[in-house]
C-alpha cells in the first residue's frame, strides 16, 4: 500500500503543527544545488510565500516564465512531547515533482504536481534545537508525465516551458506543509461504502492499522451524540432514521475510528461523513435513490498573484458564487483539487467529478484545439515510446487520488482524462488498463467517464465504449462554425448528438466543456464573438440542444472563472471562457446561468 494518504487531523492521539509562512527561495538554473550542499543551506535566497505558486510575484519574465530545478527552504522546532512518535512532514502538492531533505538527509522524493505525499522524519529531526527543511522541486514537462507536455531550449539557452494543455504552467509549494505527530500503531486509511436500508442506511467500514491491537468505530450525529458504533477493521454502522447527504442539502455525521489497548486509547482519527449512494441507472444518475440533473462547471485552482496556490478566501467566494448561481457541480479540471476543497463541497452539498490530471495526451502542440483528431493517420499517443512509463505515472496519480478522495459524499464519480486523442490502435489497451484501475481502487464503484475531445465521434472514438457515462467537451459556435455561422453549428451539432444518441446503450451523456471566450470589458448590438453578447446567444443555442435530448443529463460549462494560460494569438492574456471573471464578478451569462439553473427541478429530465 501507498503511504496513508489521510487528511492531518488533531486528535485525542494525535498532533499537526503547520509549517507554512514566508520561506526562503532559489532557483537553481544549473542543477548545481545537491552537490553544492544547497540542501544545507541555499547562498542567496529570496523570501517566498508557501503556498503559492512562484511565477506571479515577480516582476521580470525570466523568473515568471522559470523552467527548471528550485529551491525553498525553512527551519522548524519540534516539540519535546512528540518524542517517540512517528513524526511525517506532509506535502499537500508540490509541483511537479520534489525531493525533501531534513537537516541535509534526504527522506522523501514525489512525482506528480497535484496530490499529497509524506516525508517521514522520525529519525532524522533533533528535539534539542532548529531543524532545517529543503524542498527541490522542479517544473519542467514532459510526455511521460501528467500533465503532458513538453521542455524546450531557447537560442540564448534559456528553458521553456511547452504545456500540451491550456492553463499556465504554474508551479511552486501549493498546497499546505504540515509536520504530523501519530502514535507508532495508528489508522493508516479507512473506506465507507453505503446503503439505504428499510429503516435508514448503513455504512459499511473497513479499517487498515499497521498493527495488530483491535479497532473500535463509532458514528455521531452533527450534533455529536453516538448513533451507531462496531468494532473490528470491517464493519457496518446501523443508522436507523439516517440523515442522507443531499445535492445542495448535505447532512455530515462524523466518524470516528480508534485503535484501543484495553481502555486505553492508542490512536484516534474523526472524520466528517456524508451518507449517501451515487449510481447510474436507466441512463439517469440516481443520488439516494432519486434522479439529480447535474449543473455547474469545470473550474480551476487559478487566481491573481498566487496562481494555483491553495488560497482558502479564494474557495470560499467560489462556493458562494456556485450557490447564487445556483450550480450543483463541478469537474476538477484538470486535476484533482486541494482537499480542502472537497471538503467544502461536502459541507456544501456539491457533487464532484474528480479527474486525474491526465490532460495534454495529444499529438499536437495546440492540442486543446484538436488540431490532429479523427484523421488517424499520425502514430497514436498511446503507441509513442513514453507511452509505458506515462502508464506507471497515470497509474500512481490514480491511486493517490483515489485514495486520497474515496470516502467524500461529494466526489461522485472519476474523470480518468481530458481530451486524450483515442483514435489509434493502442488506445484500447490503455484505456482498459487505467479504466479497470480506477474501478479496483474505488470501494464505492464509481461510475467512470473522460472528457471527450471535439471531433472525437460516437462511431470513430476508440476510447468511448470504456465509459459509464459520456461527457463531451464541445464547442460548436466557437472554435467552429462561430459568429453569424452559429445556426450551421447547431445543426452539425444535432446531427453529431442524433449519432451519440445511437451509442449510449443506457448510459447518460453530460457536457463536460462548452464556452465561448468573452471579454468582460466588451459589449456589442448586435454581437461580435468575444463580446458578452455573443456569449449569451452561443450558451442559448447549446441550451436548446441540451433540452431537446432526453440522454443529456447534466451540463457543466467553460469555465466558472476567466484563468491564465500560456501566451499566444488564441488567448488574450489567458483563457476568457468564465462565466465570471477571474476575480470572480459576474459578466452576463452568469445571470443568464441563474435564471436557468434555478428554474430546472433538481431530477429535470428524470
Ligand atoms: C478544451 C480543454 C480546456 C480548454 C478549452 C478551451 O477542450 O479541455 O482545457 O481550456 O478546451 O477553452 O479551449
Amino acid at each position: 500500500m501507498i503511504q496513508s494518504l489521510l487528511y492531518p487531523c488533531s486528535s485525542l492521539t494525535r498532533r499537526v503543527q503547520v509549517l507554512d509562512g514566508m520561506w526562503n527561495f532559489q532557483f537553481d538554473a544549473k542543477s548545481e544545488g545537491v552537490a553544492a550542499g544547497w540542501a544545507e543551506g541555499l547562498p542567496a535566497s529570496v523570501k517566498m510565500p508557501v503556498p503559492a505558486s512562484f511565477c506571479d510575484f515577480f516582476t521580470d519574465k525570466d523568473s515568471r516564465e522559470y523552467t527548471g530545478d528550485f529551491w525553498y527552504e525553512t527551519d522548524f522546532y519540534v516539540p519535546a512531547e512528540w518524542q517517540g512518535m512517528e513524526l511525517d512532514i506532509r506535502f499537500g502538492s508540490v509541483t511537479h515533482r520534489a525531493r525533501v531533505f531534513v537537516n541535509g538527509v534526504e527522506v522523501a522524493s514525489h512525482e506528480g504536481g497535484f496530490l499529497p505525499f509524506n516525508a517521514r522524519v522520525t529519525d532524522v529531526v533533533r528535539f534539542d534545537g532548529p531543524n532545517h527543511l529543503a524542498v527541490l522541486a522542479n517544473n519542467e514537462l514532459n510526455e511521460t508525465m501528467l500533465p503532458a507536455g513538453k521542455t524546450a531550449t531557447l537560442a540564448n539557452g534559456t528553458k521553456i516551458s511547452a504545456p500540451y494543455f491550456d492553463f499556465y504552467n504554474y508551479a511552486g509549494i501549493h498546497r499546505p506543509v504540515k509536520l504530523m505527530a501519530t502514535p507508532k500503531e495508528s489508522v493508516q486509511d479507512y473506506s465507507v461504502v453505503h446503503s439505504l436500508t428499510a429503516d435508514g442506511a448503513a455504512v459499511h467500514y473497513t479499517v487498515k492499522t499497521n498493527g495488530d491491537k483491535p479497532v473500535a468505530v463509532e458514528l455521531r450525529d452533527a450534533k455529536g451524540v453516538k448513533v451507531a458504533e462496531a468494532s473490528g477493521k470491517e464493519g457496518v454502522l446501523n443508522v436507523p432514521g439516517a440523515h442522507l447527504w443531499g445535492v445542495r442539502a448535505p447532512y455530515l455525521y462524523t466518524i470516528c475510528i480508534r485503535i484501543l489497548d484495553g481502555e486505553k486509547i492508542v490512536d484516534e482519527y474523526a472524520e466528517k461523513l456524508g451518507i449517501r449512494t451515487f449510481e447510474i441507472k436507466d441512463g439517469k444518475f440516481l443520488l439516494n435513490g432519486k434522479p439529480v440533473y447535474l449543473r455547474g462547471f469545470g473550474k480551476h485552482e487559478d487566481a491573481d498573484i498566487r496562481g494555483r496556490g491553495l488560497d482558502l478566501a479564494t474557495v470560499k467566494r467560489d462556493f458562494e458564487c456556485m450557490k447564487w448561481i445556483g450550480a450543483n457541480c463541478f469537474r476538477t479540471s484538470h486535476y484533482p483539487y486541494a482537499e480542502e476543497m472537497y471538503q467544502m463541497a461536502d459541507e456544501e452539498g456539491f457533487l464532484i467529478i474528480d479527474e486525474a490530471p491526465a490532460v495534454g495526451f495529444m499529438e499536437s502542440t495546440m492540442n486543446f484545439l484538436a488540431a490532429n483528431q479523427g484523421t488517424g493517420k499520425k502514430v497514436g499517443w498511446f503507441e509513442k515510446e513514453t507511452t509505458p512509463q506515462l502508464l506507471v505515472n497515470h497509474r500512481q496519480a490514480l491511486e493517490e487520488m483515489i485514495t486520497r478522495d474515496k470516502n467524500h459524499a461529494s466526489v461522485i464519480a472519476w474523470s480518468i482524462l481530458n481530451e486524450p486523442q483515442c483514435t489509434s490502435e493502442g488506445t484500447e489497451a490503455y484505456f482498459e488498463n487505467v479504466f479497470n484501475y480506477a474501478r479496483e481502487l474505488d470501494p464505492q464503484a464509481r461510475p467512470r467517464t473522460y472528457a471527450v475531445v471535439m471531433m472525437s465521434l460516437p462511431h470513430t472514438s476508440k476510447g468511448q465504449k470504456y465509459a459509464d457515462f459520456i461527457s463531451l467537451n464541445r464547442y460548436y459556435g466557437w472554435y467552429v462554425m462561430g459568429g453569424y455561422g452559429i445556426s450551421d453549428a447547431e445543426v452539425a451539432f444535432r446531427k453529431e448528438m442524433d449519432g451519440w444518441g445511437q451509442v449510449l446503450n443506457g448510459r447518460p451523456l453530460i457536457f463536460t466543456e462548452y464556452g465561448a471566450d468573452t471579454l468582460a470589458s466588451e459589449h456589442k448590438l448586435p454581437s461580435v464573438m468575444w463580446s458578452q453578447e455573443y456569449q449569451n446567444e452561443y450558451l442559448e443555442m447549446n441550451n436548446r440542444i441540451f433540452d431537446s435530448y432526453d440522454f443529456v443529463k447534466g451540463e457543466l460549462m467553460w469555465n466558472f472563472a476567466d484563468f491564465q494560460t500560456t501566451e499566444g494569438i488564441l488567448r488574450a492574456n489567458g483563457n476568457k471562457k468564465g462565466a465570471f471573471t477571474r476575480q470572480r464578478q459576474p459578466k452576463d451569462a452568469a445571470y443568464l446561468f441563474k435564471a436557468r439553473w434555478e428554474s430546472l427541478p433538481v431530477d429535470y429530465k428524470g
